[in-house]
């Protein structure tokens, strides 16, 4: 092996943004994975999509939390039968930082102290959280884990007299079609101890024109979100997208019970991606699919919850019954 053999292997192996790339636009129908959109652009654009009028799903979550912190973390602490454990509280994703606080509050006025592990894929959005969490809540000791929490959880098992409760919330879970999503919290589970607890947020059912708003803002910065997809492909791929030949569209597929995001072209025309050596054909009124965003029906993420190994305690809601917070202790 000759020293200068590494740079060139490493040289090919394709960023996991290329690789998505050439594959999703390179079947047909042309897909993009979610994830695509929280560059920097694209992650303050979803900060503004949650102050939006039209976004319920962030406000209204945030309200069953700041009704039943208090209860939520008890019921986490006490919860699969007696005794009273010191709860340490892990995140999936590092990004809801703002209702995380909430539930963090009442954990250091039940217990004093709490370590806080959010788990993310971005270093950066770690630090963030880091900084913020440890600056605003005396008490919280943030100790962040960089890894991939979809292909199952790997963490320290809790010690004696402590339990751990994973906070996946914000409808993050929404993201994922059934099957992948049982996936991801049987992955989750295993990682646990029983005992340990699970408090998951999903966005529910609700009138078709509600949905519809929440995805195609009056303001137009849903369309920008997802139009980034694109601009972040020429900015990291060199592609030349033109953004004015893409349109932003949100559908409610009532079958599926999701709203589906896709960009859709304008005209037929080609699009270049330099660094992948790649012409991508567009037909007019060809879509690209960029996210689901699944909505439960009542029931359902308790029944997601059975399934996959952890036995629902208590949902909460909203007085409109538009979102729905649940917990559950790994069996
Ligand atoms: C972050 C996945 C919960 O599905 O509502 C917001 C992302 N997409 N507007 C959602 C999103 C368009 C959001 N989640």
């Amino acid at each position: 092996m000759n020293a200068f053999a590494l740079p060139q292997i490493k040289a090919r192996v394709e960023s996991p943004v290329a690789s998505a790339a050439r594959k999703g636009l390179s079947t047909q129908p042309k897909r993009l994975p979610p994830w695509l959109f929280y560059d920097a652009d694209g992650s303050r654009l979803f900060d503004q999509i949650t102050h939006l009028p039209e976004y319920y799903l962030t406000r209204t979550e945030r309200e069953i939390l700041a009704a039943n912190s208090t209860e939520i973390i008890a019921q986490a602490a006490q919860s699969g039968g007696t005794g009273q454990a010191k709860l340490l509280i892990t995140e999936l994703g590092a990004g809801s930082a703002d209702k995380t606080r909430l539930l963090l509050k009442a954990a250091v006025e039940r217990q004093g102290q709490v370590i806080y592990e959010p788990v993310d894929v971005s270093a950066s959005a770690l630090e963030t959280a880091r900084t913020r969490i440890e600056e605003e809540i005396p008490g919280v000791h943030v100790a962040p884990r960089l890894m991939d929490y979809t292909h199952g959880l790997k963490v320290e098992q809790a010690g004696a007299g402590e339990r751990r409760l994973v906070l996946y919330i914000g409808s993050s879970i929404g993201n994922f079609e059934p099957r992948p999503a049982a996936q991801l919290l049987r992955g989750v589970r295993g990682g646990l101890q029983p005992g340990d607890t699970l408090l998951l947020g999903v966005d529910l059912v609700k009138d078709e024109s509600t949905l519809m708003a929440a995805y195609n803002d009056a303001a137009g910065i849903t369309a920008r979100f997802n139009l980034n997809m694109l601009a972040r492909l020429n900015r990291e791929l060199g592609a030349d997208f033109d953004l004015r030949a893409f349109a932003h569209r949100a559908v409610w597929n009532q079958d599926k019970s999701r709203i589906e995001m896709h960009l859709e072209s304008l005209a037929a025309q080609r699009v270049r991606l330099a660094s992948l050596g790649l012409e991508v054909r567009f037909r007019a009124g060809e879509r690209i699919h960029t996210e689901n965003s699944y909505k439960y029906a009542p029931g359902q993420v308790e029944a997601l919850l059975s399934a996959t190994g952890f036995a629902p305690e208590s949902t909460w809601t909203d007085a409109r019954g538009w979102f729905a917070v649940c917990l559950g202790h790994a069996e």
